[in-house]
């Protein structure tokens, strides 16, 4: 088949798609990236770091993006390690199941930790503990009361449902007694938080700087503007030897993750994002964002609606009594939405495709969707 016709076919599937510039994808922690990354992405796309000698320009960038991702954390000093992985479902995953290689027994975590903490509990075949939650955080008393030695415990810099930050020092503080495995998943908050912090908005530790933290997850592919498949994994020490796996045939005879072959395009992507906006481009995205978000806060507080929870970060819900009603209404009206059945609340990520007029959209519909 001739090029022209191959792309008249796909084409149909691609307008069948979902695109983040028609500003219709409320739910989603990714959005569209600049011109310069999808270009680097493409010439890098044969890259597989699941075989890393053959590929030692890719697994310099890997190390660099390593590098700002440690910055991002606040490591500071030696003995930090980290590896690009394929989003934060297998960060996670991998974080649990060198835990569990090191004797951890259990795993601690909210309600409103990523479901993938539940898969690796299922895998990994170890117990899963649920800690309570003051709105929406894990409540330290019960942690308290439910921890043990030899119990990992995962709290998140920026949950899913509500974007908030798990009092995180506190829980390194109750770590530091027991002899337990502190995991921090801040998929989405680790290249939030420390621009908020530098913006005045949060005072928060999540990273390295709390002496307990053992593992901290980040995903270029949310915040960080990189095209997936890329999340991270970073260990204080060396977590990786845990999970270290013989694999004769390979240059290296070593693989440390989950996966096998890895696509590593993305791991040079995500380093020309990082040149590409520098620190104080991620800031400025990260402060928009947050204006947005406070913008929509505003706005659908002025329309009468009730926001469940003061957004901490780039994360708004709204309660609706019939939370799925409204979900089925958007989506025949186009939209890309996602809600918190048990907040009865709809969840909206400002990512940088949802601004001012997507808001001012969306309360035209919902107006519409309560006369009908
Ligand atoms: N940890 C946290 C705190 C997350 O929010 C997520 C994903 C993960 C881990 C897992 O990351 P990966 O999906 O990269 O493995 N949270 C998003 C969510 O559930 C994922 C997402 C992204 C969902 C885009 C929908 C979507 O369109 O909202």
């Amino acid at each position: 088949m001739n090029e022209k016709k191959i792309r008249e076919i796909l084409r149909k599937y691609y307008a069948l798609d979902m695109h983040y510039e028609d500003g219709r994808i409320l739910g989603s922690m990714y959005t569209s990236i600049p011109p310069i990354v999808v270009e680097i992405f493409q010439k890098f796309y044969q890259a597989n770091l699941g075989n890393e000698s053959l590929y030692p320009g890719t697994k310099q960038l890997e190390r660099k993006v390593v590098k700002y991702l440690f910055r991002l954390a606040s490591a500071q000093g030696k003995g930090f390690y980290g590896h690009i992985l394929s989003g934060g479902t297998e960060a996670n995953i991998v974080a649990l199941w060198a835990a569990r290689n090191f004797g951890y027994k259990r795993i601690l975590a909210t309600a409103d930790a990523h479901f993938s903490i539940r898969k690796a509990a299922n895998l990994l075949n170890i117990p899963l503990v649920e800690v309570k939650m003051d709105k929406g955080k894990m409540n330290t008393e019960d942690l308290e009361r439910k921890l043990s030695d030899g119990d990992a415990i995962v709290a998140t810099a920026g949950t899913t449902p509500l974007g908030l930050v798990d009092p995180i020092e506190d829980i390194g503080k109750i770590c530091l007694d027991h002899d337990c495995f502190l995991h921090v998943d801040a998929a989405f908050g680790g290249f939030v938080l420390p621009f908020l912090k530098e913006l005045g908005y949060i005072k928060v530790k999540f990273g390295f700087d709390i002496p307990a933290v053992r593992t901290v997850t980040i995903d270029p592919h949310k915040m960080g503007m990189a095209p997936y498949p890329a999340g991270s994994l970073l260990s204080r020490g060396n977590i990786f030897e845990k999970i270290t796996t013989d694999a004769p045939y390979l240059l290296k005879e070593k693989n440390y993750t989950l996966l096998g072959t890895r696509q590593s395009g993305s791991v040079a992507a995500s380093y020309s994002a990082i040149l590409y906006f520098g620190w104080a481009g991620y800031r400025r995205i990260v402060k928009k964002c947050m204006e947005n978000t406070l913008y929509g806060k505003k706005r659908f507080e002025e329309e009468g609606y009730e926001i469940l929870v003061e957004p901490e970060m780039n994360i708004l819900n709204i309660k609706f009594q019939n939370v799925k009603k409204i979900k089925r209404e958007l989506i025949k009206r186009g939209w890309g939405v996602s809600i918190n059945p048990s907040y009865s609340s709809m969840r909206i990520v400002f990512m940088p495709h949802v601004t001012t007029s997507v808001v001012e959209n969306l309360l035209r519909d919902l107006k519409n969707i309560e006369k009908s």
